[in-house]
């Protein structure tokens, strides 16, 4: 009996970005007694059915856009005698659907650290159920990942996580919904050992898969000692405390190493982080901007985030602190008029970021937007062979539209029309180019340079064109410069590489 653990894609590039973290966390969840698991992620690679037996058991993790390919692999799987157990973000929102279409026989909603050796013991015992309620384990029982698994030469970035949850509530997003507001923290040790783990296979880029890297802002602090609130300040305390614990010990790891991951701009108020954060090399970090309008930011929520110049100075303050920013901006926000696009492109280009991706706002489920959209079409939804748009998902790939929210002044289209005009701007040679000064070495500029296009390609083209030309001339760029940029992204592999902090130790 094999346990087979599946990432499924439409699309394989031959070379994945980042490694798909839940694939190698349940690997390692995944008791001895039930043998090697093999781990198929079809961003590489498509899964072979035929390497399925009777009495075999997959495991398929979906979030919303791959919902359907994983549903194919389901199925093709439980005809093949296998026991298929779903998991993953659309999973938890919509166990139905897996049960009744992905030939699922059971799900487990939540995290999957604790509960998948449990539902593996049930399908040996015979006593499967069919929706396991498995929560938000606390950050003590994440599961640390199992990178032996990793196949050589796949991935340019390692992906670990710090933090799961996040204590905002933006109406686009699903995180605080599914994974809760509170900040569940890994200890230090745990997450310094699998970067170290990766290192020493030649990973010298790592993904900190956070939702939010500062949890714990000034205002909050402040806010709990106005309340008196002597639990919550402790609590706060101890968590900011933690934040620093790490940036310290990834500061003290080899200097080749370079972490990427997800913040809001609130920690430009505190020049204490950013320097930690330099110290640490977390180089780069993803900005939810989302809008340049306080009107817009009032549309989703976050009215923590700045307008104007206030926004072009918080931004800056990152990258004078040597944190490169990945601006992420939305378009199609009730309060978006034609002279949004204009404002966002100038903004974009006075903030010094780095890199910038402009998505078009699309209800995702779990999510405040979504809720509401669903409402509102309620039985009028459209439909697209016998599924209505609120099923998106569902709807066989070449057929499916890009689904966005309706726009009270502008048409899709446009909408569509003039972000693909924004990111063509950005990611002029010319800009682009420019842009690469921040990278020390010609080395790095070429690769900043090719990681542009390559983003560029793999985001801008595939997720707004309906164009299905410009889809695929996308998809070939792709993979023609996915492989050079592995190279640049990865190191001699050191196999003795101890924890610097033990060696230096008191
Ligand atoms: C890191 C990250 C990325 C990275 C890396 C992706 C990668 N290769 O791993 C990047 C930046 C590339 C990315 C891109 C995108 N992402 Co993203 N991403 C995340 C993030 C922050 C963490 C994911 C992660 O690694 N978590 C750690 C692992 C261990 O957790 P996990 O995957 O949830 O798995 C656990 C459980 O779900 C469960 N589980 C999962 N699978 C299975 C399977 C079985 C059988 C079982 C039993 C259990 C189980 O057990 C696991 C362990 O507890 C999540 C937010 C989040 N909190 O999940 C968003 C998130 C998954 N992303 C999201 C989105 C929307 C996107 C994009 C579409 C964004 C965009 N506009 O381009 C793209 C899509 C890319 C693609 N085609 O896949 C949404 C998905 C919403 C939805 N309903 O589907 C999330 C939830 C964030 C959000 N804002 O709502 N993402
Ligand atoms: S700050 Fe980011 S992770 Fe947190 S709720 Fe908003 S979009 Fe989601």
């Amino acid at each position: 009996m094999t346990v087979h653990l599946v990432n499924p894609s439409h699309l394989s590039f031959g070379i994945g970005v980042i490694t798909p973290r839940w694939l190698f966390v349940l690997a390692a969840a995944t008791p001895g007694t039930f043998g090697c698991p093999r781990i198929t992620d079809e961003t590489l690679e498509a899964f072979d059915a035929s390497t399925v037996e009777p009495g075999d058991i997959v495991g398929v993790g979906i979030h919303t856009g791959n919902a359907l390919r994983g549903y194919e692999i389901g199925t093709e799987a439980r005809a093949r005698g296998a026991t298929v157990i779903f998991g993953g973000v659309h999973a938890t929102l919509y166990p139905d659907e897996a049960l009744s279409l992905g030939g699922a026989h059971a799900v487990v909603k939540g995290d999957g650290d604790v509960a998948w050796p449990l539902v593996l013991g049930d399908v040996q015992r015979g006593t499967l159920q069919s929706v396991y309620e498995a929560g938000r384990v606390d950050a003590e029982r994440f599961v640390s990942a199992r990178w032996d698994l990793l196949p050589q030469g796949r991935y340019m970035w390692g992906s670990v996580q710090t933090v799961r949850g996040c204590p905002k509530h933006c109406s686009f997003c699903s995180v605080w919904r599914t994974d809760g507001q509170a900040p569940r923290q890994r200890h230090t040790d745990v997450v310094v050992e699998e970067i170290l783990d990766l290192r020493r296979r030649g990973f010298r880029f790592v993904a900190l898969a956070d939702d939010n890297f500062y949890p714990v802002t000034l205002a909050d602090l402040a806010m709990a000692e106005r309340q008196r609130n002597v639990a919550r300040l402790g609590q706060l305390r101890a968590l900011r405390a933690e934040r620093f614990e790490l940036m310290e010990r990834l500061a003290q790891l080899p200097s080749d190493m370079v972490f990427f991951t997800q913040i809001t701009m609130e920690a430009a108020e505190d020049p204490e982080f950013l320097i930690a954060m330099r110290r640490a090399n977390i180089k780069g970090a993803l900005v939810g901007i989302e809008a340049v309008t306080p009107e817009g930011l009032k549309d989703v929520y976050k009215d923590f985030n700045d307008v104007g110049e206030a926004l072009v100075e918080r931004l800056r303050s990152f990258r004078d602190h040597g944190v490169y920013v990945l601006g992420s901006f939305i378009f199609g926000l009730p309060s978006d008029r034609p002279s949004t696009f204009a404002a966002t492109a100038d903004i974009s280009n006075r903030a010094g970021l780095a890199f910038a991706q402009f998505v078009m706002l699309t209800p995702y489920p779990g999510t405040v937007d979504f809720a509401a959209w669903e409402k509102n079409l309620g039985s009028d939804a459209p439909q697209i062979g016998s599924i209505p748009i609120t099923r998106h998902w569902l709807i066989p790939q070449d057929q499916r539209p890009k689904v966005y929210m309706p726009h009270p002044v502008m048409a899709s289209d446009e909408i569509r029309e003039r972000t693909q005009a924004v990111w063509d701007q950005f990611y002029s040679l010319r800009r682009i180019w420019t842009r690469s000064r921040c990278a020390p070495t010609l080395r790095a500029r070429l690769a900043f340079v090719l990681i542009s296009k390559l983003y560029r390609q793999m985001y801008a083209n595939t997720g707004i064109a309906t164009d299905s030309a410009r889809v695929s001339r996308a998809n070939r760029w792709a993979r023609l410069i996915a492989r050079p940029c592995r190279h640049l992204f990865t190191a001699s592999p050191l196999p003795s590489l101890e924890d610097p902090s033990r060696v230096l130790g008191p």
